[in-house]
């Protein structure tokens, strides 16, 4: 892997040329969690990249021309391919490279990995709001939506008895979700799961994961770089470099 951490490109710079033959390049943002479930997927199956990070608070013009709502992450493979949505682009990487299989072929297990990824989705737009809040206001409402949310996923792994979401290995949707788990770590807010012991438990057994422990972002880079993002700073996306 090489350009993880580079400094973003930003408005006015030159668009980057083709992919290297090889390769295939994800544009991204050091402590985006979309763009990690990408960079998760190919470090898990060791495929070779590129990373070129954006600045999302001064977004290049060249961008929205890779996604026309631009975000991160996207892929970018020789031929000129270009894919975004960070689902969408796991599971491209999961069919397109062999390796490691992320997902499972039986369509009900897929179905199932789907279901929990829908459960999943209120808990990024919850987080979120608690980080702007934290501190100014009370945030109880929020830490009991936060408690729901995660109860319900908790449910899951206790009826599936399993370690993992997908069975007794990591899969895909382990990697879909744990992103926002990976803040709860490095926020030191790991008290939320502890009425979710399952859930807790499948905290420490993806902490063991080497793709997710090589990712893992530095706790005291993520609270700098979110201070500033959250005052709309355009050097939040570059903060610690
Ligand atoms: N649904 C998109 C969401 C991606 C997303 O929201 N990425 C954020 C960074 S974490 C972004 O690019 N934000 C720029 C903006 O909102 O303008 C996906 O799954 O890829």
């Amino acid at each position: 892997m090489s350009g993880g951490s580079a400094r973003s490109l930003g408005k006015g710079s030159a668009p980057p040329g083709q992919v290297p033959e090889g390769l295939i390049r994800v544009y991204s943002m050091r402590f985006c969690p979309f763009a990690k479930r990408t960079l998760l997927v190919l470090k898990a199956k060791g495929i070779g990249h590129e990373v070129i990070n954006i600045n999302l608070k001064n977004k290049p013009e060249w961008f929205f021309k890779k996604n026309p709502f631009g975000l991160v992450p996207v892929l970018e493979n020789s031929q000129g391919q270009v894919i975004y949505e960070s689902a969408i682009t796991c599971e491209y990487l999961d069919e397109a490279y062999p390796g490691k299989k992320l997902l499972p072929d039986d369509p009900y297990e897929k179905a199932c990995q789907k279901m929990v990824f829908e459960l999943f989705s209120k808990v990024p737009p919850l987080l979120l709001s608690f980080l702007r809040r934290q501190n100014k206001e009370d945030c109880s409402g929020l830490k009991e939506d936060l408690h729901k949310e995660f109860s319900k996923l908790e449910e899951v792994l206790t009826n599936k008895k399993t370690a993992f979401f997908g069975g007794s290995s990591l899969s895909m949707i382990d990697y879909l979700i744990w992103p926002w788990f990976e803040w709860l770590v490095a926020l030191e807010l790991n008290e939320y799961v502890d009425h979710t012991p399952n859930l807790k438990l499948w905290m420490a057994a993806m902490m063991k994961d080497p793709a997710v422990s090589s990712l893992f972002i530095d706790p005291k880079a993520f609270r700098g770089f979110l201070d500033l993002y959250l005052q709309n700073n355009l050097e939040a996306c570059d903060y610690g470099l």
